[in-house]
């Protein structure tokens, strides 16, 4: 079998940042406004008042300082509270296939690789900008790849999931370079008029290639193994969907966007999680000990803590196991390729790491990596 090895990889980052002081007087604005509006209900007990939300409240429960969005006006108009990102004509690029093209560029450039040698483009990503034609023949056309294209979904575990198909195509020898590109506009599926999940998400695009480790030409990271998992759960949930127009009372039903029972994730994807990594280094003859580095799902940071606690036995030493949801948010699928991405080229021939994600399915993608 062909030994398959990450060649290059690269992030777009958005040029807007909305910081949590930003985000917070932009929603207590819009809290105002609606409790102004129905101040004789809430007098009456008939409705709620929406509460404040706090800065504070933001960074101890999540870690997050700020994140980057495609568009910041929209979102902080306490009087709209969502992105401006109007339609294009079909003969522009979409919004998504720009943002994919611009982190394919500097993963390519990495591995040392030209567009016309790419033979598929996985476009992996927690939600698509338009059923069909899929975005990843659109991407694969803007580049000017070869081969095919394909869209996949898996929410958060889209780019280990993609990270797989494409490690097995080219282990089996049916592709030569393969891109998996994760472009998340996750502003434009948050319900950022909900204070418990207001803050939580950000936009970017990663990308990785994927070529048999023989094709290297430079240093790259031989795949050892991945391994996926999935377990039906309703905790992160969004119903929009192809049937949205035959629904009654189609217009601001919240279950169209992003939902989640933030706490019960939390306490039933953390075990998910570190034995998925646990069994996986065990059936693949490693030992926690080996790991080098952890790059995780950038969701949460105590959950990110636990995790790193969990798999290698004792609190991670600095550097260990990066975070870059600080910067970010919680990017979906995009998380942990970011934070493999700008945290992979100090380590040295041989070292070992895991990139990680977790989440809405529920799903669990694990990737073991050594550099070479
Ligand atoms: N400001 C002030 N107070 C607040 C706020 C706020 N913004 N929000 C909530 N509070 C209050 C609550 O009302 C509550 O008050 P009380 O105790 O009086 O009832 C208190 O703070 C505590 O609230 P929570 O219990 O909700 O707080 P937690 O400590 O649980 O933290 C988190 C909330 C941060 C959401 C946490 O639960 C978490 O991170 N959970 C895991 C989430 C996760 O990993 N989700 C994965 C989803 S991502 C995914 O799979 C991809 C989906 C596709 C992408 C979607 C793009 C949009």
């Amino acid at each position: 079998m062909i030994q398959p090895a990450i060649t290059g990889s690269g992030v777009f980052t958005p040029e807007s940042i909305i910081t949590n002081d930003e985000l917070v007087v932009a929603f207590n604005a819009y809290a105002d406004r609606v409790n102004a509006e129905n101040a004789d209900a809430i007098a009456a007990g008939e409705v709620e008042a929406v509460p404040h939300s706090s800065a504070e409240f933001i960074v101890s429960a999540s870690g997050i300082e700020q994140r980057y969005v495609m568009d910041k006006d929209g979102v902080l108009d306490p009087d709209r509270m969502f992105p401006k990102l109007n339609a294009r004509p079909d003969d522009a690029p979409s919004i998504m296939a720009e943002m994919a093209v611009a982190a394919i560029e500097t993963a390519l450039a990495q591995a040392g690789r030209d567009a016309s040698e790419v033979d598929l483009v996985i476009c992996a990503a927690s939600n698509h900008e338009r059923a069909y034609p899929a975005i990843a023949v659109e991407i694969q056309n803007l580049i000017g790849a070869g081969g095919f294209a394909f869209d996949m979904n898996v929410a958060c575990s889209s780019a280990t999931f993609g990270i797989q198909a494409a490690a097995d195509m080219v282990r089996a020898g049916s592709v030569q370079c393969a891109i998996v590109v994760n472009p998340e506009i996750c502003s434009a599926h948050l319900e950022w008029r909900d204070r418990d999940c207001h803050f939580i998400f950000g936009d970017v695009a990663t990308a990785v290639v994927i070529e048999p480790a023989a094709n290297a030409k430079g240093a790259h990271f031989m795949i050892h193994g991945t391994r996926c998992a999935t377990e039906y759960s309703n905790n992160i949930r969004n119903n929009n969907g192809f049937l949205r127009r035959t629904h009654d009372q189609m217009d601001d039903r919240r279950d169209m966007q992003f939902m989640q029972n933030g706490r019960k994730v939390f306490k039933e994807v953390l075990p998910m999680v570190s034995a998925h990594i646990l069994g996986h280094l065990q059936d693949t003859g490693w030992t926690p000990d080996d790991l080098k580095r952890l790059w995780l799902h950038q969701a949460n940071k105590t959950m990110n803590d636990f995790i790193g606690k969990k798999v290698l036995g004792r609190t991670p030493i600095a550097g260990e196991q990066p975070n870059i949801l600080q910067d970010y948010a919680n990017t979906s699928s995009a998380g942990s390729i970011i934070a493999f991405s700008k945290y992979s080229s100090d380590l040295t021939l041989g070292d070992r790491g895991v990139i990680c994600s977790f989440g809405a399915g529920y799903s669990v993608g694990s990737v073991l990596v050594q550099r070479a």
